[in-house]
């Protein structure tokens, strides 16, 4: 599915390209030359992969281990030939497709699945999920492993060992591997290679569980998303870290912030093409403040720019680092939070008050023109980019 929708849209490039030329700025091309972009892939160190350990979870030694086996990529329930008649037919929005391990033991029922709620979609390996009852599946809940399958990480779905242990807790059987090859979309998946064999996994209910402040997120999900696990209100604005749209940065409205918040926000005002197009946004307006509900999608954004930095957004949770942040904690693996990329406010050369800056985010990019006006700024899409 996420392959043929890749596919499909590599047919539509280029979409257009529009005026960018037009617009020098000294300052994007240093900006640029600073920051040299795509780095050709190199796998970790194998001392890395073979020193790792999880943060939260305890892995440990076993003897008579179900050997890895690069052909078992299908899970049991994805391999019956009724799945897709079948599919969705468990627990609430958990596919069958995406279930690694289901056990039921008396009252207590579990899966280990996956999902792609935090990670790169469209060039990453999915999250291992818990979904957990203890009344015979009346309730559930669902927590967040934090680990991200092959990175380096690899959950077997194949493994005999029963899910539930003596303690009722989960384990389940895995191995260390090291990634060999980049990314290809959209025909690709990586090539491993294994380096450790014969590991247990236990995910504990306690760690899974635990949320120290008590603000809703577990401190799993705060180490992904870099709040403080021992402070319900990160950045001190009053809203607690589970509720904010940008728990890390306090949003402080500027001029420029109504420029990247109206882009994240896919405001309509943002102009398509020179012609026919006088919207402009507004810069006295201010916005009510939107929280996150069920469906909000998290994203990372690396940026030292202030005016990107104090947004504040209704349309995604952004999860906002500086550049020093991002560099300065080692980034081995491949199991970061859904990036979307914007570029600072580059100034046009010789013109008053314009800029150009450019925007990625999955498999598509764009570049923008803005000029403040008396009545705000106009904003207008350049060109665009699909691969
Ligand atoms: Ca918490
Ligand atoms: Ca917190
Ligand atoms: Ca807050």
């Amino acid at each position: 599915m996420k392959n043929s929708l890749t596919m499909l849209l590599l047919l539509l490039v280029p979409a257009f390209s529009f005026a960018q030329e037009d617009y020098e700025s000294e300052e994007r091309e240093k900006y640029y030359d600073k920051n040299k972009r795509f780095k050709s892939f190199e796998p970790v160190n194998k001392e890395i992969v073979s020193n790792y350990y999880d943060d939260f979870f305890k892995f440990a030694k076993v003897d008579n281990y179900t050997p890895y086996n690069d052909t078992l990529f299908f899970t049991p329930y994805q391999d019956s030939v009724e799945f897709h008649s079948v599919a969705r037919q468990y627990i609430g929005d958990i596919d069958r497709f995406s279930i690694l391990k289901h056990e039921k033991k008396g009252k207590v029922e579990a899966f280990i699945y996956y999902d792609f709620k935090y990670v790169e979609t469209f060039t990453g390996e999915p999250e291992i999920w818990v979904a957990y009852s203890d009344d015979n599946g009346k309730s559930w809940s669902h927590y967040y492993s934090g680990i991200v399958q092959k990175q380096p990480l690899f959950v077997k779905c194949y493994s005999s060992y029963p899910l539930i242990n003596e303690q009722g807790d989960l384990q389940i059987e895995a191995c260390l591997l090291r990634q060999m090859s980049s990314f290809i979309m959209p025909f690709g998946a990586p090539s491993y290679q294994l380096v450790k064999d014969g590991l247990m996994l236990t995910l504990d209910l306690e760690t899974l569980r635990k949320d120290s402040d008590g603000d809703g997120l577990t401190d799993i999900v705060e180490a992904k998303f870099r709040t403080d696990p021992n402070n319900d209100d990160t950045d001190g604005d009053g809203i607690p870290d589970n509720l904010d749209m940008n728990p890390r940065f306090a949003s402080n409205r500027t001029d420029k912030s109504i420029i990247f918040e109206a882009l994240i926000n896919d405001d309509e005002d943002i102009c398509y093409g020179f012609k026919d197009c006088e919207s402009v946004l507004s810069i006295d307006e201010r916005p009510e403040v939107h929280c996150v509900v069920d469906t909000t999608e998290t994203i990372l954004i690396v940026t030292d720019e202030p005016g990107l930095q104090n947004i504040q957004p209704k349309s995604f949770r952004v999860i906002i680092l500086t550049t020093e942040e991002y560099e300065s904690s080692p980034r081995y693996f491949n199991n970061d939070l859904c990036r979307m990329r914007i570029s600072p406010l580059f100034k046009v050369d010789g013109e008053k008050d314009t800029y150009i800056f450019d925007y990625g985010f999955n498999t598509w990019g764009a570049g923008y023109w803005v000029k403040k006006t008396e009545k705000g700024w106009r904003v207008v899409q350049t060109y665009m980019i699909i691969s």
